[in-house]
């Protein structure tokens, strides 16, 4: 292949002088090639070739035991100062971070293949794509990217002479938990990676580059990449409309952008597609409205829980070129399996460490019993995908009508409510909280202030990011209305109150029917709530009115108390944030009593 980049030609051969590799491959994208590597990849036993009638194209990885989720102690943003990547986030000095990573990989690749990635994050040749190139010594990574990303010879083509493309180095070294960094050097838009193989860590195109780096483009450039998925609403009319939301991870984004309509809005001829389940890329159109676009070409989704109720499309689109991570190898069908697809738990199978597994010592209460690791994936392509919205591949992605926040709360926040507008909208993703799941290492189930669902992701200082929102509501005239909801409210039991999953569009239906201002709602203190006669629960058989109303009570008590864990979140982010959020701040106090 003839690589006309001079910087990218230079680049390759400087980290390739420091890794040592015995061979560089460049990916074409071709099928051909690809085909190749999964052979050798399952020659060397990385990936495992399931039952190609059962699961065509489908193969199973296992990261090691040390490696199974993003590591967000070990992230880091290197600014030249400080300041510039905030409180919240790691920082490393530039140079000392260079330095220090340089001896990692100091010949880290001998005895191994650099494999060349060129790849798109949006469409190739469109005007909102941004283009990478990482350097992996994984077969699994470039797998992986060959299904999450737009890769091949037709990047490099569109890339011409530039130098504006993003370096991205990976070497997954001795995979040691010691040594492990994720590095971001924005100002260089450079991503260095080093001893890890889990997704989250290592494809660099998706949290590394469309959210960190492209977070810190997007503030310098007035456009914005968020943690959101993005739907649409079909009406019977045939008009859709579409909604980013922002959630956590593993809170179940994927499952509400491929959601399936319940009985009572698909027999009236609604119908919901599916744009992206993770990552928005926003910008200003010239009608003056916030237009989304999703930079990834797959989805990378958590396993445990995906199931014929919970998310049968996700099901659907992982039948054939899938790969899983960590998930369970049923032997006597060559089959994969996790917790949540169903009742058969296979009899003779082997678990996420590669050990035989007895599923009758399995124990819910103990994740350590599991067969599949609870951060397991599946990297499957969008466009296996049976809702995929025919938007997909519109390089300038879709109209926003409505941003929605949401987060895993047992108590505090209610069904849904409204904000006032869009600086108290921003406010409200500044002060959203969750509880904290499986996609991230550490303790799970405690509440932390995760706002926008962008606290891993924001690649520079957090009160920096909140103005950028305050700033970017100026400049859309047309701008979405934004909401919060929240799925995961308890009773005394510790029993989830809303049935979800599908029925989650019955809120959607009231959030766009907010935007087209056809129903009305209620004041409260920290928003608008509907009317529980405006939310449908036709066909729903635990769910009354009563049901409705006390999920969208507002427990006055417990957003007092939140408002001191509030005020502590501020103050870790610091000098910068903005002052019309601690207005909001002081309203919200005012406004609750
Ligand atoms: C993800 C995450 O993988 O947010 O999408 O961790
Ligand atoms: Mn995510």
């Amino acid at each position: 292949m003839e690589i006309k980049n001079t910087y990218v030609r230079n680049w390759v051969e400087e980290m390739a002088l420091l890794t040592r590799p015995d061979q560089i491959v460049w990916i074409d994208g071709s099928e051909t090639q690809a085909e190749e590597l999964r052979k050798q990849a399952i020659a060397t036993g990385e990936m495992i070739k399931l039952n190609q009638d059962k699961l065509p194209g489908c193969y199973l990885h296992r990261t090691a035991v040390n490696d199974v989720a993003r590591v967000e102690g070990r992230t880091f943003i290197c600014t030249t100062n400080k300041e510039d990547a905030g409180n919240i986030n790691n920082w490393m000095d530039p140079y000392e971070c260079y330095h220090k990573l340089s001896k990692l990989y100091r010949g880290s690749m001998k005895g191994r293949t650099m494999y060349v990635i060129p790849y798109s994050m949006g469409i190739v040749g469109s005007d909102f794509a941004k283009y990478g190139i990482e350097l992996t010594d994984s077969i699994y990574v470039v797998l992986n990217m060959l299904i999450m990303t737009r890769v091949g010879t037709e990047v490099l083509e569109a890339m011409g002479n530039d130098a504006g493309f993003i370096k991205g180095l990976h070497a997954k070294a001795d995979i040691d938990e010691e040594n492990r960094y994720i590095c971001h050097f924005p100002q260089d838009n450079t991503i260095w990676s080093i001893n890890s193989g889990y997704g989250g860590n290592v494809l660099l195109g998706k949290k590394c580059f469309a959210l960190r780096i492209a977070s810190y483009l997007g503030r310098k450039e007035g456009w914005m990449a968020e943690h959101m998925l993005i739907l649409g609403v079909e009406y019977p009319n045939g008009e859709t409309k579409y909604i980013c939301a922002a959630f956590p991870s593993a809170c179940g984004k994927t499952n509400l952008a491929m959601l399936i309509p319940p009985t009572v809005y698909a027999e009236k001829g609604y119908k919901v597609w599916c744009v992206g389940d993770d990552i928005a890329w926003l910008r200003v159109g010239e009608d003056g409205r916030l237009w989304a676009m999703n930079p990834e070409n797959g989805f990378f989704g958590v396993a445990p829980g995906t199931n014929e109720k919970s998310n049968p499309n996700a099901l659907h689109t992982t039948m054939k070129d899938t790969i899983f991570t960590n998930v369970v190898h049923d032997l006597d069908n060559n089959t994969v399996w996790w917790e949540g697809l169903d009742n058969n738990p296979p009899a003779n199978a082997i678990d996420w460490k590669g050990n035989k597994w007895d599923y009758t010592k399995y124990d819910k209460k103990d994740k350590s019993t599991c067969g599949a690791h609870p951060n397991s994936r599946f990297t499957a392509k969008a466009v296996n995908c049976p809702c995929l919205s025919a938007e997909f591949e519109n390089a300038n992605g879709v109209p926003v009508s409505a941003i929605v926040f949401g987060g895993r709360r047992a108590k505090t926040a209610p069904l849904v409510y409204q904000s006032f507008n869009w600086q108290h909208g921003a406010f409200v993703g500044s002060i959203m909280a969750s509880e904290t799941t499986a996609a991230a290492a550490g303790a799970v189930g405690v509440v932390r202030r995760d706002p926008m669902a962008m606290r891993p992701f924001v690649g520079y200082d957090m009160g920096d990011y909140f103005q950028h929102w305050i700033d970017m509501g100026k400049k859309i005239p047309n701008a979405p209305k934004i909401f919060h909801v929240n799925w995961f409210r308890t009773d005394d039991e510790g029993h989830f109150i809303w049935p979800g999953f599908g029925d989650n569009m019955r809120v959607l239906m009231w959030i766009l029917a907010r935007c087209e201002g056809k129903v009305d709602a209620v004041e409260t203190a920290i928003g608008f709530v509907p009317k529980a006669e405006d939310i449908n629960i036709e066909g729903l058989e635990d769910v009354t009115l009563d049901t409705i109303r006390e999920l969208v009570s507002i427990d006055t008590a417990s957003w007092k108390e939140d408002l001191a864990n509030i005020k502590e979140f501020y103050t870790l982010v610091g000098d910068r944030v903005p002052a019309e959020m601690k207005e909001e701040l002081a309203a919200l106090e005012k406004r609750l009593g």
